[in-house]
């Protein structure tokens, strides 16, 4: 049977690319007319986010969770929040076009699909700000055979930024994905985080629109830039083969309002098998709770 694939922006599958390189950028996974809808909801989640009205957001001075102090916003977090009251959002992250995406990324169907997490990355207001070079899941001082142990271990998920507005601030450096640092590379994580100089690194600029699938452990920082509008939709979904690293790695965001009746209320049909494929886990894994210690914290 011939499936349709989905191709990046260069015409080639983006599970292939993906895999290829950490990265794959794909246009078209955000319904027409669904655009301005998500940018409204949007302004409004950002004003309530700068005004304190919203009090899960991520603050400049700090990279990795938990985000506890400050008052200029970079991220914004929890956008399926019932709290937040902005229903489009779970719409479009269970809308046909981004879901056949992702199932072809993790090479499944929509009935293993598994909710996770969904939040919105801005532009601060105060001051700029760089994120360090950095793997979501692996510490810069971890040693090298570690590295290597942590590497090897599947995602069975994927993670994206899909851009409302121009966007070049996320840089990666292609294909280290899988592959422990070189000595160069392990010398700036831990020495010069913030380094402009990566050997291989590259800038990804995304059209408005345009999403980029990337695998978390690609070596990226970030560059955030007070004058220059961002509003990306930072999300991801795995399956239900997760098991405990999957839990590890995104119940670190703290998701106990999910295990909420007036969460469950508001799920679109899309996302019914896909929260209670999470619950699961979360059941499974980590004895029902939704909330983990975050990874980077203490090191
Ligand atoms: O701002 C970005 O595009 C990347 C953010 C990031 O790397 C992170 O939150 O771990
Ligand atoms: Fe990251």
């Amino acid at each position: 049977m011939h499936t349709a694939m989905i191709t990046d922006i260069n015409n080639v599958p983006i599970d292939q690319a993906l895999k290829e390189n950490g990265y794959v950028i794909v246009d078209g996974l955000i319904p027409d007319a669904m655009v301005q809808r998500l940018k409204d909801a949007c302004e409004r989640s950002i004003n309530k986010a700068r005004t304190g009205q919203w009090k899960h957001c991520r603050f400049v001075g700090t990279q990795f969770p938990p985000w506890t102090e400050g008052t200029d916003v970079w991220g914004v977090q929890h956008l399926l929040h019932p709290d937040l009251q902005e229903t489009v959002f779970a719409e479009w992250y269970g809308s046909p076009k981004l879901v056949e995406a992702v199932c072809q990324l993790l090479s499944t169907t929509t009935d293993s699909l598994q909710m996770e997490l969904f939040n919105l990355l801005i532009n601060p207001e105060e001051r700029d700000f760089d994120l360090t070079w950095h793997r979501d899941a692996v510490p810069a001082e971890t040693p090298k055979e570690q590295e290597k142990e942590k590497l090897e271990i599947p995602h069975y998920g994927t993670q994206w930024n899909t851009a409302l507005y121009d966007d070049a601030c996320l840089f990666v450096v292609p294909k280290s994905h899988r592959r422990v640092r070189t000595s160069e590379e392990r010398d700036i994580t831990i020495n010069d985080p913030k380094s402009h100089n990566m050997p291989g690194q590259l800038q990804v600029h995304l059209k408005p629109g345009q999403t980029v699938f990337y695998d978390n452990n690609i070596l990226h920082r970030a560059a955030y830039f007070k004058s220059s509008k961002r509003a990306t939709l930072h999300a991801s979904m795995g399956t239900i083969d997760g098991g405990h690293h999957r839990a590890a790695t995104i119940f670190q965001h703290g998701l106990d309002w999910m295990d909420t009746d007036a969460f469950r209320q508001q799920l679109p049909e899309s996302l019914k098998t896909p929260y209670s494929n999470v619950c699961a886990m979360a059941a499974r894994s980590n004895e029902g709770k939704f909330a983990v210690k975050p990874i980077h914290e203490g090191l």
